[in-house]
């Protein structure tokens, strides 16, 4: 075979390295374009296919665009801090540092050998002391500034206004102060405590360890926290100019969880108490349907208001409820479970006088509202499940259920009832007014709540940054001064917690213990921290004066196009918008939001195969094959189906996302090593729309590699006999290239183009595929570029017509992009000496575009099957006839019935079978 891929792509991506292809620098004459993937975590295993799908988009997306001029900033880096490198440690006892570093070379490997254009300048590594100073730093402006809410904006703590009481109480009680209202701020949080593994657990690591038979509870520890909800309001609303996916936005919304409603106070009925507790609520219209009352169980009335009879049941409960986490307690609450108890204290209705008792019950959760609900079973349903449990009164108070509220709540909006002065009212002038009357009362207020709960940032781990903090022997707390920058991680012997739930840190005496007294803080960063700048480091990476310069901000900010998993559309994107605001009203940033554009990349998932009715063997463990070891066979009903090949087994495929557990993964080295890296890249991004998940098919990816071959062979004549230091380079342009990218393997003798751009025919479809090519790489739809670069292909072979310098050399840099190695590899046979990657995009030549007929494509579910000319005018109907005529789309269809046809003027048919 002819097209010597190995030898190209090595070639190509020595060359790009020795001449720093891609090294960027500011450029004020030239627009700039930030286009940034989300950073991996180099995972011990490597790269599978499923990792480049959305790097490949991006990568084939700045390639084009600096075609087009721009100067574009494309980096990347590592995201190295994090549990797998330290339970690595604490099982072999190799540093996490020298563990990082072998997977990071392995990653490194992978992503040059697909030829990615980044600016390898740029890499970063967030492990990195030289990376990780600036974290820390950040995290000090973090420390060092307060949420001004009237300004609407974070201020030095020094601008921090002291009110009298305070001052009174002398430095002290000002520094308490200060402490309490700083952006990161210590506070005693429950967190999920693993007292076998003597770790704290994230709230979705306590499933695994449960179920592992951990025990896992609910446990008070002082934890630094983040008050990301200061920003609640300005992370809501933002959102707004942002160009990202829908559900994404959706997604953030949820997460931020606004709700407008009230706050209610209900005095205790016991009046030795003197007591009030106040609620919150979305429906202030339903005050006089409330029956009881429901307080959290780790509300810290909830001791004093029991009454000595219900004292041991209560204390059961509190217990049990401790034990689960609030993801627990909430979906439990939503299968319909509910449990609680009675605390023999009650509160007085505050317009009745009515005597309401009260309950703690754990669908009820202390972080959000007032951790205490004045519960409305006609109208809410988990008050409605929780009073039928109980035998609550259940009183209707909105007209409008479809059946009685004693079997089932009314939750949505109509005429008030049963309400006294709200009789008659609609829900939304009834909550108002019910609003106007507590606050005439002095009975409550409105109130916007937030679901979002401020970010628990410290972990009792060894692998993270180390917090840039001293407690001093007085007990305050103290910034490390900046020229102290990195507190690096110390060395330890031993990375797992001590016994008493210490983090790792606390066993590096010497480091912690300094000589005046203080201690270092021996929590350390979440793995959010290095990914929540990272992206600013990228502008200016080898700073060691600045985090970043401002002329280098102020030009590449903000990221233009961020590519990444669906897996951080929510707290990734969350929390580097908040870094990034604080950053913004500290002035060290220019821009309010970090990425203007967001795409979420589809999965690449992998085929598996299962017995039929042997999913699990007789121990209990999964049964299933690999690709290799299965045959197709087709079946009586025209189906394929599988059968292993060495047993004859009959199997059913099954598509997953790629998993080493499902044992569906395809490494990138295999496909690269057989097909090569434009074959991966081609078929990566032929896949489909970069949104959507797609399987990977052996046929897909042989499919792109023919249409390499093919193009190949428009390109070089084909070489019979190879090797034996045989070298076939016959003319001037061969040599030139040779001794340019200093290549020692054999190179392919390049045919001779007639010149010029040929024929009519030839000159309308290079154009009809510049036109197409461009139109589609604007919109990254990269799938049906590729079919329009195909589309050339096999048209100019078809017509037997040979391929002309012009539409050749045009040709080339429509598939620099997607194909880089190959194209370079042309463009210097072509008789160029420099790399194609700068050189301008071809324009399309609207006199060879026919204004009257366009290429239309026709699609079986969705996959390419054919294109046809069609005219313009051409209705829906007429376009389907045409795409059924076609012998390829007869045979394709040929017994089987489409369910649907999709027809898009002037693009598209695509028949749904
Ligand atoms: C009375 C009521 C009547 C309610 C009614 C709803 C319907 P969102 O939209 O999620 O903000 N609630 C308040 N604090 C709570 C807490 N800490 N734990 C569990 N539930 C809590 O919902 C707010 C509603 O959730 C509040 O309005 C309250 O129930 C409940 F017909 O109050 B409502």
């Amino acid at each position: 075979m002819s097209y010597d891929f190995r030898a190209i792509e090595s070639r190509w991506q020595a060359h790009w390295k020795q001449n720093a292809t891609f090294r960027v620098a500011v450029d004020p004459e030239r627009p700039k374009l930030y286009v940034l993937d989300m950073f991996p975590y180099p995972s011990g295993e490597g790269l599978h296919v499923g990792h480049p799908a959305g790097y490949t988009a991006t990568d084939t997306y700045t390639r084009y665009k600096r075609m087009r001029g721009f100067n574009v900033l494309h980096p990347m880096g590592w995201d190295a801090f994090g549990l797998p490198a330290e339970r690595f440690a604490i099982k072999t006892g190799m540093h996490p540092a020298a563990r990082t570093a072998q997977c990071i070379a392995t990653f490194k490997r992978q992503l040059e050998e697909l030829g990615f254009s980044y600016d390898w300048s740029r890499e970063l590594d967030t492990t990195d002391p030289r990376y990780y100073r600036w974290t820390q730093w950040i995290f000090l402006q973090m420390w060092g500034s307060w949420y001004d809410a009237h300004m609407g904006r974070a201020r030095p703590i020094e601008e921090l206004p002291i009110p009298d009481g305070v001052h009174i109480g002398g430095e002290r009680a000002i520094s308490e102060y200060r402490d309490a209202h700083r952006i990161a701020y210590l506070h005693e949080a429950p967190v999920n405590w693993c007292s076998d593994l003597r770790v704290v657990l994230a709230n979705e690591e306590v499933a695994e360890h449960v179920e592992a038979g951990h025990e896992v509870v609910r446990r008070p520890m002082k934890q630094w926290m983040m008050r990301i909800t200061a920003y609640a309001e300005r992370l809501l609303s933002d959102l707004e100019g942002l160009e990202w996916p829908p559900n994404v936005i959706e997604m953030q919304r949820n997460w931020i969880g606004r709700s407008e409603g009230a706050q209610i106070d209900f005095h205790v009925a016991d009046t030795s108490q003197r007591r009030t507790i106040t609620v919150f609520t979305t429906r202030p219209d339903t005050v006089f349907g409330a029956t009881y009352m429901v307080l959290a169980p780790e509300h810290p009335w909830v001791t004093e208001l029991t009454g000595s009879a219900q004292r041991e049941q209560v204390a059961a409960y509190v217990q049990v409820a401790a034990r689960r986490s609030e993801r627990e307690r909430q979906a439990a609450s939503a299968e319909g479970h509910k449990t609680g108890v009675f605390t023999g204290a009650y509160v007085l209705h505050p317009f009745t006088g009515t005597e309401l008792p009260i309950w703690i019950a754990d669908y009820v959760l202390l972080g959000y509202g007032t951790g205490a609900i004045m519960a409305v079973p006609a109208h809410d349903e988990r008050d409605h499940a929780f009073a039928k449990q109980y035998g609550l009164p259940i009183a209707e108070v909105v007209a409008g259920g479809s059946c009685s509220v004693q079997e089932q709540a009314f939750v949505g909006e109509g005429k008030s009832v049963n309400s006294d002065f709200l009789n008659g009212l609609d829900t939304t002038q009834a909550k108002r007014s019910m609003i106007d009357e507590l606050v005439r009362r002095g009975l409550g207020r409105a109130r916007v709540t937030y679901k979002l709960r401020d970010w628990l940032f410290s972990r009792q781990r060894y692998w993270g940054e180390p917090f840039p903090l001293l407690h001093r022997p007085d007990g305050t707390i103290e910034a490390v001064p900046d020229d102290q920058l990195p507190v690096r991680l110390p060395e330890l012997d031993d990375y797992s917690p001590s016994e008493t739930g210490e983090p790792p840190l606390a066993k590096a005496k010497t480091w912690r213990e300094l000589p005046d007294g203080s201690l270092r803080e021996v929590n350390t960063m979440p793995q959010w921290a290095g990914s929540c700048w990272y992206y600013l480091r990228f502008l200016d990476p080898h700073n060691d004066r600045q985090a970043w310069s401002k002329e280098a901000e102020r030009y590449w900010m903000p990221v233009d196009l961020y590519v990444g998993g669906a897996e951080h559309a929510v707290l990734h994107l969350l929390y580097a918008r908040f870094w990034h605001k604080v950053l913004y009203d500290l002035g060290h940033v220019s821009t309010k939001e970090p990425f203007a554009r967001l795409i979420n990349q589809g999965m690449v998932l992998g085929a598996s195969f299962f017995p039929r009715d042997r999913r699990r063997d007789s121990t209990g463990k999964r049964v299933s094959f690999r690709p290799d070891e299965v045959e197709p066979l087709d079946g009586d009903d025209g189906q394929t189906t599988w059968k292993v090949r060495d047993t004859g087994e009959a199997v059913d495929i099954q598509w997953d996302k790629m998993s080493k557990s499902r044992g569906n993964v395809i490494s990138t080295d295999d496909v690269v090593n057989t097909y090569g890296a434009d074959t991966l890249r081609l078929y990566e991004m032929f896949l489909g729309p970069l949104e959507h998940s797609a399987a990977w098919q052996q046929d897909g990816v042989v499919g792109c590699h023919r249409f390499l071959q093919r193009v190949h062979r428009l390109f070089f004549e084909e070489s019979p006999s190879r090797g034996n230091g045989e070298v076939d380079i016959g003319n001037d342009v061969g040599n030139d290239v040779g001794n340019h990218v200093g290549n020692h393997a054999s190179r392919d003798r390049p045919r001779k183009l007639p010149p010029g751009e040929g024929t009519l025919r030839q000159r309308q479809l290079l154009h009809r595929t510049i036109h197409d090519v461009t139109e589609r790489s604007d919109r990254l739809a990269f799938n049906t570029a590729i079919s329009a670069m195909m589309v050339f292909v096999r048209d100019i072979a078809t017509e037997g017509e040979l391929l002309c310098f012009e539409a050749g050399r045009q040709f080339c840099l429509l598939l620099a992009p997607l194909a880089p190695h190959l194209a370079e590899e042309i463009w210097a046979a072509l008789g160029h000496t420099r790399s194609l990657a700068y050189e301008p995009w071809p324009a399309a030549d609207e006199a060879f575009l026919d204004a009257d007929s366009f290429a239309l494509v026709v699609q079986i579910n969705g996959k390419w099957r054919a294109e046809v000319q069609a005219p313009r005018a051409a209705s829906q109907r007429e376009l389907e006839a045409l795409a059924r005529a076609l012998p390829q789309v007869q045979s394709a269809l040929a017994g089987r019935s489409s369910r649907r046809v999709v027809v898009v003027p002037g693009r598209l048919v695509n028949f749904v079978v």
